[in-house]
């Protein structure tokens, strides 16, 4: 079944200028972008889409990272995408990531971690409402 799920470029990607090889490498391996955007996040924004983190010792840490520069949002469509673009991201750790994967290939520690995958349908469905409206979107 097409499925589509929610891609962040983080900021350490962004501002390493690695977003184009990112975004080589995705539409290489068959996903297909249907929405696009650079903002950047207010430290506010960021606490929204990591609210399910918000008991973590890292959340803090992580709000700031990600409001520290520009993000590129992407909606990613492909058969499987959910669980296709996790694998192709690799470990949260990079010290753990596969060979290959964009983790490995670009981040720099288990927070600079180059890139963000939705983890489930219902967290693509939350996570691409967060950043799009239906009129962004290409049906
Ligand atoms: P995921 O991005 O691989 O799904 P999550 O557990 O959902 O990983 O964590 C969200 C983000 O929080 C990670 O991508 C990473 O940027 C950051 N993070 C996760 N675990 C840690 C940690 O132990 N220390 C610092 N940052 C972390
Ligand atoms: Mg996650």
């Amino acid at each position: 079944m097409k499925e589509r799920t929610l891609s962040i470029i983080k900021p350490d990607c962004v501002s390493n200028r690695n977003a184009g090889k990112v975004i080589d490498i995705l539409e290489e391996k068959g996903f297909s972008i249907v929405a696009m955007k650079k903002i950047k996040l207010t430290k506010k924004q960021a606490e929204g889409f990591y609210i399910v983190h918000k008991e973590r010792p890292f959340y803090e840490s992580l709000c700031t990272f990600m409001s520290e520069g520009p993000i590129i949002a992407m909606v990613l469509e492909k058969e499987n995408a959910v669980a296709d673009y996790r694998e192709l991201m690799g470990a949260t750790n990079p010290k753990e990531a596969s060979k290959g994967t964009l983790r490995a290939m670009f981040a720099t520690d288990i927070e600079r971690n180059a890139v963000h995958g939705s983890d489930s349908l219902e967290s693509a469905d939350f996570e691409i409402g967060y950043f799009f409206n239906a009129l962004e979107i290409l049906q």
